[in-house]
């Protein structure tokens, strides 16, 4: 592989409002005109996407009517079956509209959180109907700037009570969908429930219907927390709940920067996409993320190719470090094992006598060097293209 150049089976995505980004920010307003949905997908097919995701009101405008709703989809439809870019995953948009400004399914107003409900029943059975087979619930208001307006326990009650609410929907209309949850630590409120994949790890597992609910984890979330996302990523494989990801960059401690994959922080998204490569993950590589505001379209769709390049690339170096022999070979002695505690993979009270009655060489175990500065120095070089 040396052009590096996109496939379908790599399935590539980004979200209507990706691509689709007009370049506002807190200090300044939109520095590029607004592309419709039908040019977005025609701009992600001449980019070499797999595929577009359904973002809510970026395809249907919150005040469109009926009409308006029909010949929208009609000729959305009609530009991914031109193309032959797919829809894999929907998600609804609860967090620009002001009614949403104290949360949507945390919010203290129930007229708000049914209204919630209505949004989200609204945009599950579209998204099915554009091909989503992963519906994906971002909390981007649910959080607080002070946490004398709710009780904490009742807010994460409250966002229990909706995705078990939609688990049954799912279920009752026999849709083939799976849920996957999307952490972020903060903004836009100060400080936002269920916050790193971690903790949305611990939630699903207090949900009616925990099987049909993953995580959606998001490079720059988690680094906004100043976390390691491939432990992230490790974590919710192991635990069979990575149902999609949201692919981008980020420096620790900044706003939601939602940089082009690999802009940022090369040796941590090596390790991500040498994850991802290595256990075979098959689910979308979501780029969720957008042009800098320096940008016009051209600069849009360098962005999207940048973003795919990258990915691409880290694969093909990911591919070397694992058919480098001396870096095998540091790996082999380093991860060396003869079987002899193998007995205490389950415990036994014979394997528990056994383990007490053994000496270990504390001190000369605790001299050994483990050449960690050659295997990394080895890894930077892979990266850096001299071996
Ligand atoms: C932002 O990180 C969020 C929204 O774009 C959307 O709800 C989700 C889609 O992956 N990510
Ligand atoms: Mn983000
Ligand atoms: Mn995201």
């Amino acid at each position: 592989m040396t052009d590096y150049a996109p496939r379908p089976e790599d399935r590539f995505t980004f979200g209507l409002w990706t691509v689709g980004n007009i370049g506002r920010d807190p200090f300044g307003g939109p520095v590029r005109d607004v592309i419709s949905p039908v040019d977005i997908v025609y701009l992600l097919a001449e980019v070499g996407a797999y595929g577009v995701n359904y973002h809510d009101n970026d395809l249907i405008p919150i005040d469109a009517t009926p009409d308006e709703e029909r010949q929208i989809i009609k000729d959305f439809k009609a530009a991914l079956n031109a193309t032959g870019i797919k829809m894999p995953m929907a998600t609804t948009n609860l967090f620009t509209d002001p009614i949403f400004k104290d949360g949507a399914f945390t919010s203290n107003d129930p007229h708000v959180r049914a209204y919630a409900y209505q949004k989200v029943l609204r945009t599950i059975d579209i998204g099915v109907d554009l091909g989503a087979k992963v519906f994906v619930f971002w909390g981007g208001r649910e959080g607080t700037e002070t946490d004398a307006s709710k009780n904490a326990a009742d807010a994460i009650k409250r966002y229990r009570d909706a995705i078990n609410f939609f688990s049954e929907y799912v279920i009752s209309q026999k849709y083939d969908l799976r849920l996957a949850l999307e952490a972020k630590p903060n903004e836009p409120r100060s400080d936002l429930y269920l916050p790193t994949t971690g903790a949305m790890l611990g939630f699903i597992a207090t949900l009616d219907h925990p099987e049909m609910v993953g995580v959606n984890p998001e490079v720059a979330h988690e680094h906004m927390a100043g976390l390691n996302f491939m432990h992230a990523i490790a974590q919710a494989w192991d635990a069979g709940k990575l149902f999609h990801i949201d692919l981008n960059d980020q420096l620790f401690g900044r706003y939601d920067q939602d940089f082009r994959f690999g802009a940022a922080m090369i040796k941590q998204n090596f390790f991500l996409v040498k994850f991802l490569e290595d256990v075979g993950y098959t689910g979308s590589r979501h780029f969720d993320a957008h042009a800098y505001r320096t940008e016009d379209y051209n600069g849009v769709k360098d962005f999207a190719r940048g973003c795919m390049r990258t990915y691409l690339i880290l694969k093909e170096k990911a591919q070397q470090f694992n058919a480098d022999p001396e870096i095998q070979a540091l790996l082999a002695d380093i991860n060396a094992d003869d079987g002899t505690f193998d007995y205490l993979k389950t415990f036994s009270a014979e394997g528990a006598a056994k383990l007490r009655a053994t000496d270990f060489d504390r001190v000369g175990i605790g001299k050994k060097g483990l050449s960690y500065e050659r295997l990394d120095q080895l890894t930077i070089e892979v990266l850096l293209g001299v071996r």
